[in-house]
């Protein structure tokens, strides 16, 4: 059976590739979507690809994984730098976590530096823009087989 990964997108992720390009790039969330659907066929995974602006619709999607999903794959996008709820709830489901951000947060002002959700994640990619979707679910594959 094809192994399933919920592909979280937090807060804003919906207004990529309508400003900012020279940070985010000019894809847009939907260019993200069909990236982790193909590569998904490749490697043989499940996509459940998802974005809220809202903190407790992204806890309770990540709860709901537990009994739906082998994997998560996330940008927290902002609730990176803030959110002990999604950190908690990442901890308390035990399942692989792989975290994606498209810029290199270290790169940028200190308060993106650090990341509620590293310390729950199996591994960080951060600063190859939509590939490091590819990627992550690339090595999310790797650590299921
Ligand atoms: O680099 C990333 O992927 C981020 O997770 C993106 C977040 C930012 O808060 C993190 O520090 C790093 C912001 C996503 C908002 O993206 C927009 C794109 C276009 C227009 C407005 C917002």
């Amino acid at each position: 059976m094809a192994k399933r990964i919920l592909v979280l997108n937090g807060p804003n992720l919906n207004m990529l590739g309508t400003r900012e390009p020279g940070i985010y790039g000019a894809h847009t969330l939907g260019d993200v979507q069909a990236l982790c659907e193909t590569t998904g066929q490749e490697l043989g995974l499940s996509i459940d690809f998802r974005q809220s602006n809202h903190e407790g619709e992204l806890v309770t999607w990540i709860q709901e994984a537990q009994s739906s999903a082998d994997a998560i794959l996330i940008n927290p996008a902002a609730y990176s730098h803030t959110s002990v709820a999604i950190h908690d709830a990442l901890k308390a489901v035990g399942l692989p976590v792989a975290e994606v951000h498209l810029s290199n947060i270290h790169q940028r002002e200190p308060f993106r530096h650090h990341s509620y959700v590293s310390a729950v994640a199996v591994g960080v990619i951060c600063g190859f823009g939509i590939a490091g979707y590819r990627l992550s679910l690339m090595a999310l594959a790797e650590k299921l087989s």
